[in-house]
């Protein structure tokens, strides 16, 4: 506490932050709200008369700030690392016995419950809370510290001058969230999906005077930084900080074995639905941190620990169609179109069929009736038919044997299910290659969604990304919907991406086995492209989390002469071939494109209705507004856009289609 302020103040922030942690935190107060709020009517007087006595950890600045206009961009010290997960008993089995064969039979494990909100970290220095932020990609994510602040539970300073860095998760209690879908019913306001959804809005608000209303509430369950000589295991953590006065959920438990494990399990897939806050599975992690630290952790996530997700729910829904399409990697997926039902809170209308055998398997035939499930509550998939609903009109469906697109066989290479199209020539590769360059999280070039490129692509302005870089006005003006400022701005962005550090192009060359994490730890190990593309099998596999299976793909992508071509024109174009270092914007995939946004909607949308569009919006922290003017930053034009859209291209706002929208969505 500050020993500057006279002590009336002091013992006033002492009262309060000890009643609110009673009430909050304990679930346990010791004095009436009433002795609650004469106290913080009384700071707050204090406060108006002097305004010199208030600093930011005082109890009445919870709710302070003016709205931002944007996040601001958080790097972690420490990567925020996500969950393996697993679904059944069997492949927890598997996690223990990997976790034994590692570190010796003797494993204690903790077992918590998965909340189901959004994971952020937060920073004391000295005691004081200076930084809550989102995980973002686990890289970077986004400075929320005044959204958070408003979160009653959480103590702006601690017992201790302690610097810590926790980590938890961000929920949204249930009975808030139904007040607050209530309140939003009766003002005509779209609803929140599911409390999780409500949580996500309700942090990537701008004004934290609107996160206030909201009621969030947090359990820490881990830290990035703290003093690894006091601590030893992750019980003694949690212990550490519940004394700290942060909120620790209560139902953690030890477990001996996994026996231990599975009661806990099943305890709490019972309890489940009688808990005031949403779970979505069990964690268990090994309690020992000195074997933590043996088993380490892979690119995505930490060894030591493991989620057991819940069954997701699952509908009933009518086979359609079924499309096939060839990605990049010439993989020819068949994809489920359905008529639209509403699944764990969003409407779903197609769903992966995965490959071939799947199909088969099922006996899936087109007019079936199905059951629909959103693995890990995420991704449509079609869980099985319901033959007996069966009338006979369903027609079988057969895959074809040729690519869709190029018309070459489709072979299926040793030890894989999917069929892939091997023509390097294929247009559907070449194409989906060129859109996978361009995307957000590969080289992010501004303007240039699936629809532009694949116009260019047929028209053939483009071949392969090197040309990208050689387009010019005229080119771009002839396309549709392309007016001189899209096009000049087009330009600047293509010009812009240049820049790039050196791991947005490795990502986005879409080599093989080369995903974006994997992409910047070869970066940041090679400095430049020249370097990584001499590094023999030795050299890539001494790299820390970079596999044989990455090294080889790497080794056999460089040894083309083509690829050696492709750089070298790259090279000349001027773009970057180094790492840059730390990137703020690096790999945002989690921030939502829309986050501060203003967007106005105009014409009408194929896949959805205004009011469902304006609330998927503004579901991810953008505002849509009626009419377009300087402020507007979006304009999505459906069809017959009419006089909004000619306003947004004299201004120069940028335009989406219908396709750019719904990837934006995605993301
Ligand atoms: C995510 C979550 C973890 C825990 C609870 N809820 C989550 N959503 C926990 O450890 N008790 S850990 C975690 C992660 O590491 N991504």
């Amino acid at each position: 506490m500050d020993d500057n302020l006279p002590s009336r103040v002091r013992v006033l922030h002492r009262q309060l932050n000890q009643y609110s942690y009673e009430y909050y935190v304990k679930d346990n107060p010791s004095v009436p709200d009433s002795e609650y709020d004469r106290l913080m009517q009384e700071l707050i007087k204090l406060e108006e008369e002097h305004p010199e006595l208030i600093t930011p950890e005082s109890p009445t600045q919870r709710v302070g700030g003016q709205p931002l206009k944007a996040f601001r961009k958080v790097t972690h010290d420490i990567p925020m690392l996500s969950l393996g997960d697993v679904f059944s008993k069997e492949e927890l089995l598997d996690f223990d016995r990997r976790v034994r064969q590692a570190v010796g039979p003797d494993v204690t494990y903790v077992c918590e419950l998965k909340i189901d909100g959004l994971a952020i970290s937060l920073t004391y220095e000295k005691g004081r809370f200076v930084l809550g932020a989102t995980r973002g990609d686990g890289v970077t994510g986004e400075d929320i510290t005044n959204n958070l602040r408003t979160v009653r539970s959480l103590p702006l300073v601690l017992p201790e001058e302690e610097d810590i860095e926790v980590r938890g998760e961000c929920y949204m209690p249930k009975k808030s969230f139904e007040k607050l879908n209530e309140a939003r019913r009766q003002n005509g306001e779209a609803l929140f999906a599911n409390p999780r959804n409500a949580a996500a809005g309700s942090l990537r608000q701008l004004d934290p005077k609107i996160t206030a209303k909201r009621r969030l509430d947090v359990f820490l369950y881990s830290a990035g930084h703290f003093d690894r000589d006091r601590i030893q295991t992750h019980d003694g953590l949690l212990e550490y900080i519940r004394k700290l006065g942060l909120p620790v959920n209560p139902e953690s438990r030890r477990c001996r074995n996994m026996q231990d494990v599975f009661d806990y399990i099943e305890e709490y897939t019972e309890k489940r639905d009688s808990l005031t806050y949403g779970i979505d599975g069990i964690v268990v992690k090994v309690d020992s941190m000195a074997q933590q630290a043996e088993l380490g952790h892979t690119v995505k996530s930490p060894r030591w620990m493991i989620a057991y997700k819940f069954p997701a729910e699952e509908v009933v829904s009518t086979l359609e169609d079924i499309e096939v399409r060839v990605g990049r990697t010439g993989a020819v997926t068949p994809t489920a179109v359905l008529t639209p039902v509403s699944v764990a809170g969003t409407t779903v209308k197609r769903a992966t069929l995965h490959n071939e055998d799947l199909i088969r398997e099922k006996d899936l035939r087109i007019g079936d009736r199905v059951v629909i499930r959103k693995a890990g509550d995420i991704i449509p998939e079609v869980v099985n038919v319901l033959t007996d609903r069966r009338t006979g009109a369903e027609k079988p469906f057969t895959m074809p044997t040729r690519c869709p697109e190029c018309g070459s066989g489709l072979v299926r290479l040793e030890d894989e299910v999917a069929l892939r199209c091997i023509n390097p020539k294929c247009p559907a590769l070449i194409r989906e290659g060129l859109i996978h360059f361009v995307s957000r999280n590969a080289m992010n070039i501004d303007g240039l969604g699936e629809k532009v490129v694949t116009q260019l692509f047929e028209k053939q302005l483009i071949h392969d990304v090197a040309d990208l870089y050689q387009l010019k006005y005229d080119d771009l003006i002839a396309m549709e919907r392309m007016g001189e400022k899209s096009v000049s701005n087009l330009l600047d962005a293509i010009t812009h991406s240049k820049q790039n550090s050196l791991e947005r192009l490795l990502f986005g060359l879409g080599i093989r086995y080369i995903g974006s994490k994997a992409a910047l730890v070869l970066a940041r190990a090679f400095k430049t492209m020249d370097r990584l593309s001499e590094a023999s099998m030795d050299d890539l596999v001494a790299v820390d989390e970079i596999g044989e299976k990455m090294a080889d793909s790497l080794v056999a992508y460089f040894s083309k002469p083509e690829v050696a071509a492709l750089i070298g024109e790259l090279k000349a174009a001027g773009l970057n071939m180094s790492y840059l270092g730390p990137d703020p914007q690096q790999m945002s995939a989690a921030d939502s494109p829309f986050s501060g946004k203003t967007v106005v909607l105009t014409g009408k949308l194929e896949s959805m209705s205004r009011p469902d569009a304006k609330s998927e919006i503004e579901k991810r922290g953008g505002k849509v507004t009626g009419s377009v003017s300087a402020s507007t930053d979006i304009v999505v034009a459906g069809e017959a856009a009419g006089s909004k859209l000619s306003k947004a291209r004299d201004l120069g706002v940028d335009i989406w289609d219908e396709t750019r929208f719904l990837e934006a969505l995605k993301d």
